[in-house]
């Protein structure tokens, strides 16, 4: 049990968002409900606490950024959860720079990309993540910390 404490307390979960997330809350609430990233941010960390664990919120605009996060947690965090919003579709460079990782890496979007236009049915990062979430609103974030701390503490 010890070692459980200290493998998910030691170092953070990295959260990133991708481009457009800084508006969430202002941003087509229809989709993306009316939280903003700084409530959802709030949240996570309540719950990290909560789990004993800590995490990393992050957000860029810009491609490059993500990727020298997720290269930046190769050795910094315990696992990472990753909304890469439109790059999701897109990137294969934060495709890579996943791919990289020996950490649990959970993918979360907010709508149902499955339910939208079709240019947002294939995420060319979920091939290097453990698992996705997507269509859950602002819970997926929560449900994806939740994933990577089980993870590891198997
Ligand atoms: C967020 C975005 O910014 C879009 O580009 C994705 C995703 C979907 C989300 O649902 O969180 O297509």
């Amino acid at each position: 049990m010890a070692k459980r404490a200290t493998k998910s307390a030691a170092k953070p979960i990295y959260v990133l968002n991708g481009p457009n997330l800084n508006l969430l809350g202002q941003r087509e609430p229809e989709i993306y409900g009316r939280a903003s990233l700084a409530d959802i941010e709030k949240l996570v960390a309540a719950r990290a606490r909560a789990l004993g664990a800590s995490v990393l919120c992050l957000q860029s605009n810009h491609e490059g950024e993500l990727v020298t996060w997720i290269q930046e947690a190769r050795t910094m965090a315990a696992g990472v959860v990753i909304n890469a919003g439109a790059y999701s579709h897109t990137s294969i460079a934060i495709h890579d720079a996943l791919a990289m990782l020996d950490i649990p890496v959970v993918e979360v979007h907010i709508s149902n990309i499955y339910k939208r236009e079709s240019f947002r049915h294939h995420s060319v990062i979920s091939s290097v993540a453990k698992g996705l979430i997507c269509g859950l609103g602002v819970k997926g974030y929560e449900l994806a910390l939740e994933a990577i701390l089980a993870d590891i503490s198997k």
